[in-house]
């Protein structure tokens, strides 16, 4: 299996400071998105040459996770996003269950870009929200 860190979600206030700030440091906005099932708008940034993005989450439901997250602990770093090659995340999955790791859903939902996505409870990773995803097949 192969797994790539795809991107840093970032938990924003200030969205036009936080992008400006990337863009200054090289970063190019490659899409926006409403996904409504996270109660986020996600706006991506891409670096030149590296593979890792930056995935700023404007909070759109005040109810949300992300709103719960900014409320409690302020804006930030939110989750680490790995993905793995279509068709394998149902095993890592498994085998995360298997080794004692809480997943948050019980099976995958769409997330932006239609990626099958699923997180990592920071109740069980020292603390980070870890995010594993695959793109969905056709
Ligand atoms: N990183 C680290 N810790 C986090 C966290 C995060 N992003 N979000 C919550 N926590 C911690 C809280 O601080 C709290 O810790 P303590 O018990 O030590 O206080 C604990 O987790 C429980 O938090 P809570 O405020 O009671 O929140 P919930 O249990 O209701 O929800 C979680 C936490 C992780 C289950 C929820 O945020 C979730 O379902 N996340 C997955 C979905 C998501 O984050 N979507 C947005 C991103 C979408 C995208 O990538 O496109
Ligand atoms: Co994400």
């Amino acid at each position: 299996m192969t797994i790539t860190l795809d991107h840093i979600g970032i938990a924003v206030n200030d969205l036009p400071q936080v992008k400006k700030l990337f863009e200054i440091l090289g970063l190019k906005a490659s899409g926006t998105e409403h996904v409504a099932d996270q109660g986020v708008q996600v706006h991506f940034l891409k670096p030149a040459t590296a593979t890792t993005n930056i995935e700023l989450l404007q909070v759109e439901d005040p109810e949300g996770t992300v709103a719960k997250f900014i409320a409690k602990r302020g804006p930030g770093v939110h989750h680490l996003s790995f993905r793995v090659e279509t068709g394998k995340l149902d095993s890592l999955s498994k085998e995360l269950l298997q080794a004692g790791y809480k997943l948050i859903y019980p099976s995958p939902k769409i997330g932006a870009h239609q990626m099958r996505i699923n997180f990592i409870h920071p109740s069980t990773t020292g603390g980070l929200l870890i995010e594993i995803m695959e793109a969905s097949s056709k």
